[in-house]
């Protein structure tokens, strides 16, 4: 089946700079890679469905020219997928853009804001089908085979033909991250270079960068912050030789001399941003983040520099 993934971008998070064209052609943009679409692209392409992805920062895919795309190619689900309440209001314009171009497309909403929120989102943007909570990885495979009649999809809300809103059961949590492949890091015609975001007046190396996923989650309870109802309160970690694989998978691009590596699991206030951006290794795992010794990708959070005993 044919799938289209949007990563809706807030424009106060990314910018391209005046130099757009990398050596090798490809486009600059100042900002994080979208490891969301991009890890259900891989798991996708890995079952066999054709993947377009498109990430709002690029200039050259425009909403006008997703929609034209969307109206050739006729694509069975379009998932858009969004970080938090400040690219909500560009995702809900997206979604009625496409409905009022094709009253038939399937559209599905993911990420964790929309996870959080989901009956509400169902509510407030009619035009999308599906809001889709939690991991995404075998959730999308399995909504692909059930489009027309998701009841039996879990960690799908969504409404029924005469209006009832649905919420399904919750997903069970897989606990196992190594069972799905790495990032789809080639799908985009894009080349991420480090930068802060723009709320932050600094620029940083300008050089080629990327972020990778080592764990999911956390086990304290702060009560501020949404990655332990995200994960219901579970750290998960990819194994022993993801530190490694996932610097290959990232590396094989010859250029790419900087990168940062996140948990996924810190939070506000002084987590999220700082485990994702400044966290920032350089050079080789032996020579960067690892430089402890060990090549196991250590639990952290900027808000308790520690490392549990045992999960929860
Ligand atoms: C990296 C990051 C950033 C980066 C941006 C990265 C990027 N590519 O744009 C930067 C530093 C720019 C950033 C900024 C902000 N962030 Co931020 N960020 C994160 C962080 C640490 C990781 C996100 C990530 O890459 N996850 C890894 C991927 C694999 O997971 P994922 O995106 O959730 O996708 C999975 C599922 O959600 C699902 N899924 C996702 N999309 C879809 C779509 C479909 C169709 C389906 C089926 C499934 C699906 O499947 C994926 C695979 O399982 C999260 C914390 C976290 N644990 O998620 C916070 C987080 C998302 N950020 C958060 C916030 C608040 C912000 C800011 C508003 C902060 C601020 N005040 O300035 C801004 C807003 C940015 C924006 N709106 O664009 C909050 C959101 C809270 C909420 N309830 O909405 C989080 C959860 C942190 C927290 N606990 O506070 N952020
Ligand atoms: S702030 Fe950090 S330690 Fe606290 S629950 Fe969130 S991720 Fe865990």
């Amino acid at each position: 089946m044919k799938v289209f993934l949007v990563h809706v971008r807030d424009p106060q998070f990314y910018a391209v700079p005046s130099n757009t064209r990398a050596k090798n052609g490809r486009l600059r943009v100042m900002g994080f890679p979208p490891i969301g679409v991009m890890s259900l692209a891989a798991v996708l392409k890995r079952a066999g469905h054709d993947v377009v992805m498109f990430d709002q920062a690029n200039p050259e895919t425009p909403d006008a020219f997703i929609i034209g795309k969307m109206l050739r190619q006729r694509p069975d689900l379009v998932g858009l997928s969004f970080l938090s309440t400040t690219s909500y209001p560009y995702a809900k314009i997206l979604a009625r853009q496409m409905r009022a171009a094709d009253a038939n497309v399937k559209i599905a909403f993911g990420g964790v804001f929309a996870t959080l929120n989901a009956r509400l989102i169902k509510m407030q943007v009619p035009e999308v089908d599906f809001v889709c909570r939690g991991d995404g990885e075998h959730l999308i495979l399995d909504l692909l085979d059930r489009l027309d009649d998701p009841a039996t999809v879990t960690g799908v809300t969504w409404q029924e033909g005469d209006g009832t809103l649905r919420h399904n059961p919750d997903r069970p949590l897989e606990r196992s991250l190594d069972q799905w492949p790495y990032p789809d890091r080639e799908g985009l015609p894009i080349d991420f270079i480090e930068s802060m975001p723009l709320d932050v007046p600094a620029v940083l190396s300008l050089d080629r960068f990327t972020t990778m996923q080592t764990s999911r989650g956390c086990p304290w309870p702060c009560v501020f912050c949404d990655i332990p109802i995200f994960n219901e309160g579970k750290w998960r970690a990819r194994g022993e030789s993801t530190w490694s694989g996932n610097w290959l998978a990232c590396s094989g691009r010859a250029t790419e001399r900087s990168s940062s590596w996140t948990t996924t699991s810190c939070s506000s206030p002084g987590g999220s941003r700082r485990s994702a951006a400044a966290s920032a290794s350089r050079g080789s795992p032996s020579s960067g983040a690892a430089r402890g010794g060990s090549t196991r990708p250590a639990w952290i959070c900027f808000r308790r520099w520690t490392r549990p005993t045992a999960g929860r």
